[in-house]
């Protein structure tokens, strides 16, 4: 069985069925389970539970509804887009520059598959492994309070090499953000000059409106499923309190009372939820509040996020990984940044500063907690992020870590990192991740073998999946949150191998290892 039509791989095994309609496998799922006695004792049981797996293989035609379209991610990977999809290369000072996909794992990563008969490690490319949905295929469509064109939106961004820009310009002017929900009191005061591009009217007219723009999308571009993400402005934390947002019914009635702690990005989640449609949150801001968990898993819809997972925070979630699993002990981290892009301007404000903060903060945590030999219990490293504007460096982002250790014998051990990129070149191929594995996601689906009767029951509607995508992972309740990028990171993999009726990669590689 080959999972895609251009995959190199074809898979033989007794365990995979493939039809018209579905791959289907049977798959050993082993976990350990764990179990505290009260004398303190951890009884630890493994389990296998026999599933069957199954995903679509009808890929959809994908549309992608941006909310901040004309921001510097909105419009560069409205540039990408087409840039890839037209093959485009260009002169840079340094010779011939080819459009690529490069920091997408679903496009320019590869997936350790088994070893061949010399014992060699064998790679495919991630997309191979299932049938996604191909970039040159997205639809893009999208609001911003800001009206200005895509094409001229691309330029005030300056982001991309301006021979690329030129040859972009013309196509990407020709499309145009719809007007957007404003709220003054959620963005940073500095946003009013571009506000320009605004859906009028109580915050359930906007509601309505933003349904009828999706479904007007859906209608004019014939795609068959829309995906909305948010790459809008950070957006300081809502009020969560009773009789406001706690459940999807006071979320609902706060929504037709045009009660003022309901923000744009949480009507906007709202508005896609009721029209089925998958929201994913790009920024760090509260907009799922527990009414909008709650209305998400009344309507079986997919929701994801919180904030793109780019630079220094990935860089944390592999650092302090390593030092807590090396038995080293962080006690210091020390994050600054400075950038000169319009989100940085956003993020001089105190209230968006701290939005941002929160989220960068937290991805330690689930680290720390992991190692009781390290730390005391409620035990944490100091932890500062700080973030400042600097208009001159633009979209060129300059990140500054300090990580202090402790180690043997009250030793000490400084890490001091720079990194230096354009922010929304990190940035945009994650937004083409979260949705080629959002719509993925969406046509996989498991039960038990042990019952031919057993219900199929589809991924729950927090998508945890996209936790290697996010700084501060949204899943669902009772679940951990996983920070570690290697344990994310394999999460995504064994799934996608679990489809094709592969087991996990183990890296025992007991065959190399024996005689
Ligand atoms: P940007 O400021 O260039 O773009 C945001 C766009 O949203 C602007 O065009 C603005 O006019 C628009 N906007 C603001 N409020 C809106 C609303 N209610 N409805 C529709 N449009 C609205 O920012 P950028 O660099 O594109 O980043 C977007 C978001 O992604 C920010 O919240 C940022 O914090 C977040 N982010 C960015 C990362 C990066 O590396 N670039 C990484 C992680 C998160
Ligand atoms: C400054 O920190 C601005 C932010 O929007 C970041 O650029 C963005 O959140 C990326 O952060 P990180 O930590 O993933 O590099």
């Amino acid at each position: 069985m080959k999972p895609t039509q251009n995959s190199t791989l074809e898979i033989i095994s007794p365990k995979v069925h493939v039809d018209a309609d579905f791959i289907e496998t049977d798959y050993d799922y082993q976990t350990t389970q764990v179990k505290r006695t009260a004398a303190g004792q951890l009884q630890v049981q493994p389990q296998t539970t026999a599933l069957k797996i199954r995903t679509a293989r009808h890929v959809p035609k994908l549309g992608v509804m941006l909310v901040g379209w004309g921001g510097n991610n909105g419009s560069t990977l409205t540039a990408a887009l087409e840039a890839n999809r037209r093959q485009l290369s260009w002169r840079k000072r340094t010779g011939m520059q080819q459009a690529n996909w490069f920091g997408s794992i679903t496009q320019a990563s590869t997936v350790f598959i088994g070893s061949d008969e010399t014992g060699s490690d064998v790679y495919v490319p991630m997309k191979e492994l299932l049938p996604m949905v191909e970039p040159d295929n997205i639809a893009v469509d999208g609001w911003d309070i800001s009206g200005k064109n895509l094409g001229d939106a691309m330029r005030r961004a300056e982001v991309l090499d301006v021979a690329l820009q030129d040859m972009l310009y013309e196509h990407m002017s020709t499309l145009k953000p719809r007007p957007s929900i404003y709220d003054p009191d959620f963005i940073a005061a500095n946003q009013s000059e571009r506000a320009d591009n605004l859906i009028k009217g109580t915050r359930q007219e906007q509601y309505e409106q933003v349904r009828r723009d999706i479904r007007d999308f859906k209608q004019r571009s014939g795609v068959e499923t829309v995906i909305v993400l948010w790459t809008a402005n950070t957006e300081r934390f809502g009020e969560i309190k009773a009789g406001l947002n706690t459940t999807s019914q006071e979320l609902l009635a706060s929504l037709q009372e045009n009660k003022s702690e309901i923000s744009p990005s949480t009507i906007f989640a709202m508005a896609s939820i009721a029209e089925g449609c998958t929201y994913i949150n790009g920024s760090p801001q509260n907009t799922f509040v527990p009414g909008l968990l709650e209305l998400a898993e009344q309507h079986q819809v997919f929701i994801a996020g919180d904030d793109f997972k780019s630079g220094q925070t990935k860089i944390k979630s592999v650092l302090v990984d390593f030092l807590v699993g090396a038995g080293i002990k962080p006690v210091s981290i020390v994050s600054y940044n400075h950038l000169g892009n319009n989100d940085g301007k956003n993020l001089s404000a105190p209230q968006q500063f701290r939005s941002k903060e929160i989220s960068k903060s937290n991805v330690v945590d689930d680290m720390v907690a992991s190692n009781s030999v390290l730390y005391e219990p409620n035990e944490h490293p100091d932890h500062v992020v700080v973030i400042k504007y600097v208009p001159y460096v633009g979209d060129s982002k300059r990140a500054m870590d300090e990580y202090t250790s402790e180690i043997m014998m009250g030793g000490h051990n400084t890490l001091v990192i720079h990194n230096t990129c354009e922010d929304s070149l990190l940035a945009t191929p994650l937004i083409l991740d979260l949705v080629i594995l959002a719509e993925l996601s969406a046509r996989i689906q498991l039960r038990s073998a042990e019952r031919e009767s057993a219900p199929w029951v589809p991924f729950k509607p927090v998508l945890s999946l996209l936790s290697y995508l996010c700084k501060a992972p949204l899943v669902p309740r009772g679940s951990q949150v996983v920070n570690s990028l290697f344990r994310q990171r394999a999460a995504i993999e064994n799934i996608l191998r679990g489809c094709i009726g592969l087991p996990p990669i183990s890296h025992l590689t007991l065959e190399q290892r024996f005689d």
